[in-house]
């Protein structure tokens, strides 16, 4: 009995240095993979569309940083403009929230660089290839209207937007949803989601399908944090 029994905790041990070694061997090998390399708790990646685009990051950041981002620049918020024909910048009605780029000094806050690494690590570009997140607020009424982030006359040497990135940072109680009006989707301002969709093509041709609204705030105030990537380094 003593014998089998001594057999049996022989080979309980051996089964548990086994495993040990093997874990471990996991864990260190080199070139092998994290075993656990899935979603951060509360972080995962949603398909939304593929003609455009579209993709949903839900849980992309937590309130801290958000706020934290409005408290850095909200105060700095001017009417916000668009591009005009021909070039240059220009007040329109298809436009009407406020919003600053984020530069200088404040591009270089530890938050906002670690926003930008995570999007680039996200969407696999390098984030030279991105412009200065511009930071956008809705107030009740405040909306803007359809339209495409691809520029029509492109000049030479700046490189076409090909996707664009926004970050959520505060929901309004009612309203300012995102929407692709040619194919029927609305995506809710979720505070911490961040959205992405291709401004272009796999063939890199305009997609006229990317078309989409930030609809009037009805309630409450909505902040954003968009970011358009260009095709080549822009910074
Ligand atoms: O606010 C939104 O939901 C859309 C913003 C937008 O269209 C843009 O920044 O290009």
């Amino acid at each position: 009995m003593t014998v089998v029994l001594g057999i049996f905790h022989e080979a309980q041990l051996f089964f548990f240095v086994l495993c040990a070694v093997l874990l471990w061997m996991g864990q260190t090998t080199p070139g092998k993979l994290n075993p656990k390399p899935g979603p951060v708790e509360g972080e995962y990646i949603e398909v939304i569309s593929w003609a455009p685009r579209v993709f949903l990051y839900h849980n992309f950041l937590n309130k801290e940083d958000a706020d934290h981002v409005v408290e850095l620049a909200g105060n700095k918020v001017q009417r916000s403009q668009v591009v005009a024909h021909g070039g240059g910048a220009t007040v329109s009605s298809s436009r009407t929230s406020s919003g600053v780029f984020i530069m200088g000094e404040d591009r270089e806050d530890v938050v906002i660089q670690k926003l930008e690494d995570k999007i680039a690590k996200w969407i696999q570009i390098p984030k030279e290839n991105g412009e200065a997140f511009y930071l956008l607020r809705y107030q009740p009424g405040e909306e803007y209207k359809p339209h495409t982030d691809w520029f029509r006359d492109l000049a030479v040497g700046t490189g076409q937007r090909i996707c664009t990135v926004i970050l959520y940072l505060r929901e309004p109680e009612e309203g300012g949803d995102t929407t692709f009006p040619s194919v029927g989707l609305t995506i809710a301002p979720k505070a911490g989601n961040a959205l992405l969709f291709w401004d272009v093509t796999p063939e890199r041709k305009e997609d006229s399908l990317s078309l989409h609204a930030g609809t009037p705030v009805i309630k409450g105030t909505k902040w954003v944090l968009t970011k358009w990537i260009r095709e080549y380094k822009y910074n």
